[in-house]
């Protein structure tokens, strides 16, 4: 059975879902996306998803070509097409095609795209056991020169970074703001706890504003731990009791090794333990 994909307006069979050779989302990476999973069937913060792809869309005048419902709908009609209880979806907004050269104003009809599929997890033994990452020297891009808050299509920077982090053998690597502050990881946001205070970067030391990590600061609330924003060095992390990434596709994992330092007793600890059991609880609940 082929993939169904949502394109534009209706579902179609994988080999008939093409765009253009000059949709400036191939051409220069114009356009923006967003990561989502289903749980039993329900898409996990769906709104925030929706939310922020249309913000970072804004941020770029690029104007969605449909509601925010019917989105919502695309995309629980592309699980369903595909059989989907437990999924990932991938949305994803071009610019459109256009005449080859920068200007957005020169492009036609902004492709929406909605693709749903198994999503394939780092190994069991990472969830128990825990990751060894490192800091990579590619930094995160500077805000004023293109906000990190921008889910765009172009996710050089990151890919960089994670290069770095393949060649040194690890699944992830850190990223270092350009005033040398820890802002996240490639594809997830960073948390670590020290004195027993839940840290994690703010928004302005150039992160994408996380949806688990939205998620796991409000588990932290419930369960009374104290959690808050701060700006983090690689000492506090090199330092710090626990560690933890949070991404839609990593959900929450442990970190127990950051360029080559022993965090904590080198095993996942209490409190990233009890958050990853509280954020299964509820993305099933
Ligand atoms: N930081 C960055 C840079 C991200 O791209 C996150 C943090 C985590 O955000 P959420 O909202 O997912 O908690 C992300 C998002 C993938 C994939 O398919 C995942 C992301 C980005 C690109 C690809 O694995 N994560």
């Amino acid at each position: 059975m082929p993939r169904l994909i949502f394109m534009n307006d209706r579902l179609v069979p994988e080999h008939e879902a093409r765009v253009s050779v000059f949709d400036h989302g191939l051409l220069y990476g114009d356009g923006v996306f967003e990561g989502l999973r289903s749980y039993s069937g329900r898409v996990f913060r769906l709104d925030a998803h929706l939310d922020r792809l249309w913000d970072s869309a804004k941020a770029i005048c690029l104007t969605i070509p449909l509601s925010k419902e019917t989105m919502a709908k695309a995309v629980n009609d592309t699980l369903a097409a595909n059989n989907l209880v437990d999924g990932y979806v991938r949305l994803i907004v071009t610019r459109g095609a256009g005449s080859l050269g920068l200007d957005p104003n020169r492009t036609r009809d902004p492709q929406v795209i909605v693709i749903a599929d198994t999503i394939a997890l780092y190994p069991q033994e990472h969830y128990e056991k825990g990751l060894r990452i490192v800091t990579a020297a590619t930094q995160r891009v500077q805000s004023a020169a293109l906000s990190p808050r921008i889910k765009s299509l172009n996710y050089l920077n990151n890919i960089m970074a994670k290069l770095e982090g393949l060649q040194a053998g690890c699944v992830e690597a850190l990223m270092l703001n350009h005033k040398g502050e820890v802002a996240e990881c490639t594809g997830d946001n960073i948390f670590v706890v020290r004195a027993g205070r839940l840290l994690t970067p703010p928004p302005d030391a150039g992160i994408l504003e996380g949806i688990t990590r939205n998620a796991v600061m409000e588990l932290a609330h419930s369960a009374g731990i104290d959690c808050r924003e701060a700006t983090l060095t690689r000492h506090d992390l090199y330092t710090a009791e626990e560690c933890f990434l949070t991404g839609t596709a990593a959900e929450v994992i442990p970190v127990v090794d950051i360029d080559g330092r022993t965090i904590g007793t080198g095993v996942p600890g209490p409190i990233t333990s009890r958050l990853t059991r509280d954020f299964h609880a509820l993305v099933r609940g």
